[in-house]
């Protein structure tokens, strides 16, 4: 949040700005002085509200433009390192970290199922109590599937049996994107000795069919996560 973006945004009349939503604060970790100081302008709270934000922004800023870079959240453990990167769409450590969380767990999908997975729901929540937003899970996605691929040798290395097991149509159902879950669930049979034939995302039910017909699927695997995608797919 720009203090003084928002100063000039007032003194224009403006009755609202447009920001960039990817480069936005988390709301809830937004110190909670500047927090108040802002709702104070933003919702007229009281007179002095904009004097009170200038005088704030004139102890943060350094020469206007600079800004201190605040590491200590790498001093954490690894899961907290993990989930900070995943809230915050920071893909800088995100190899070194996912390594860390391999060793430290000595499985890759204990990884995966374990601080990726708890990271992601922090991130959804966030994202449903609307704290977040789609710009930045969309970075949150970016981290999550660089961690993930990191982790694909090492999956396919821990179980690398190779005979059969059967032949598996996989697809994300018409009308949903959400494809970090069927990936790796593709992987994880693939690595199991299943024939995987992937058929991405936004599938329509005719050629979910088709294909499981085609090959002679023994599973047809679907994944949604749009609540109303899945109702128009049973529909
Ligand atoms: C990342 C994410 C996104 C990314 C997706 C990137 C990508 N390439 O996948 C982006 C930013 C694109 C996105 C977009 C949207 N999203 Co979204 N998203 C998420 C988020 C934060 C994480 C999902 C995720 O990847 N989890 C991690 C993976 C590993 O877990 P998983 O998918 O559950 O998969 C596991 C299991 O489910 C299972 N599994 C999954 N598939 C399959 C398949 C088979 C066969 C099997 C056996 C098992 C299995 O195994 C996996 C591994 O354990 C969730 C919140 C959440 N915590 O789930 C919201 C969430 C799913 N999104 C949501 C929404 C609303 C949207 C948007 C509609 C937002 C918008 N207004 O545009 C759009 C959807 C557009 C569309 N048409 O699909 C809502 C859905 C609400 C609902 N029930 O309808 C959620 C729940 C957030 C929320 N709390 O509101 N999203």
């Amino acid at each position: 949040m720009n203090a003084a973006f928002l100063y000039h945004a007032r003194q224009a009349g403006m009755d609202m700005g447009i920001v960039n939503p990817s480069s936005l604060e988390v709301y809830s970790e937004i110190p909670p002085e500047l927090l108040e100081k802002v709702e104070d302008v933003l919702l007229a709270r009281r007179p002095d509200a904009t004097e009170r934000l200038l005088e704030y922004s004139e102890t943060v800023a350094s020469g206007g433009t600079k800004k201190e870079r605040d590491l200590s959240w790498r001093e954490q453990p690894v899961s907290a390192r993990l989930e900070h990167a995943l809230v915050r769409g920071i893909t800088e450590f995100i190899i070194e970290d996912t390594e860390a969380a391999r060793v430290e767990l000595g499985d890759p999908l204990a990884v995966i199922e374990g601080p990726l997975m708890d990271g992601m729901n922090v991130v959804g929540d966030l994202f449903g109590s609307g704290k977040m937003f789609l710009p930045q899970v969309v970075k949150s996605a970016r981290v999550m599937k660089q961690s993930v691929a990191y982790l694909e040798p090492y999956l396919a290395e821990s179980k690398g049996q190779r005979q059969s097991a059967g032949k598996v149509v996989l697809a994300t159902v018409k009308g949903d994107v959400h494809d970090i879950g069927k990936n790796i669930v593709g992987v994880v049979l693939a690595c199991n000795g299943f024939e995987v034939h992937d058929l991405g995302v936004m599938v329509p039910t005719a050629k979910i069919l088709d294909e499981a017909e085609r090959i002679g699927a023994d599973i047809v695997g679907l994944s949604g996560l749009i609540t109303l995608a899945w109702t128009r797919w049973w529909a």
